[in-house]
């Protein structure tokens, strides 16, 4: 069994019961749902005429491969109704990987580490209530770390607490 740490983020429609929708999929088909961090209300990142996000990290004990898992993750955004149009645009839900155990993967479907995450506070802050310790398998910081050395201005704040 190995352990993977997902970031969920909703920008459309429903944006909460977007996110308890895609963790209910995630557990019936991916594997096993652990622990949750807090959702968080975010500023937009990267395209900002949009409306606000939330986000949420999901720990997921699975037993499969870290493509195959997010080939099941696309397919999940697929079914809840996700359309791709403007790289960074508006979406009813966005499931990333962000680390799967200490693995370093670079294909066409997946990049591990999530290439940004050390860059963005709507990523770090909710990864770190759920892996403080955890030591990032290329910048070799922990995720306390790299939260601590993160740049990013844009506003998070907390939405709800953990359910889990
Ligand atoms: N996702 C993006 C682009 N910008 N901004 C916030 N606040 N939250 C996101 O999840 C997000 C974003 C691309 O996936
Ligand atoms: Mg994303
Ligand atoms: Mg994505």
């Amino acid at each position: 069994m190995d352990t993977a740490y997902l970031l969920l983020g909703s920008n459309m429609g429903d944006r909460l019961a977007n996110i308890n929708n895609a963790i209910h999929k995630i557990q019936t088909i991916c594997g096993d749902v652990i622990q949750l961090s807090a959702v968080y209300e975010t500023a937009p990142w990267g395209y900002t005429e949009q409306d606000s996000f939330l986000n949420q990290v999901v720990v997921l004990d699975s037993n499969m491969h870290p493509t195959q898992l997010m080939l099941h993750l696309l397919e999940i955004e697929k079914v809840i109704g996700r359309v791709r149009d403007i790289k960074y645009g508006p979406r009813l839900i966005d499931i990333d990987i962000l680390l799967f155990d200490d693995e370093i993967i670079n294909n066409s479907i997946l990049t591990l580490p999530h290439p940004e995450l050390q860059n963005r506070k709507f990523t770090l802050l909710p990864l770190v209530e759920v892996a403080n310790e955890l030591i990032h398998p290329v910048i070799k910081q922990t995720i306390a770390e790299l939260l601590l050395n993160c740049t990013d201005t844009c506003h998070v704040q907390k939405f709800s607490e953990p359910s889990k």
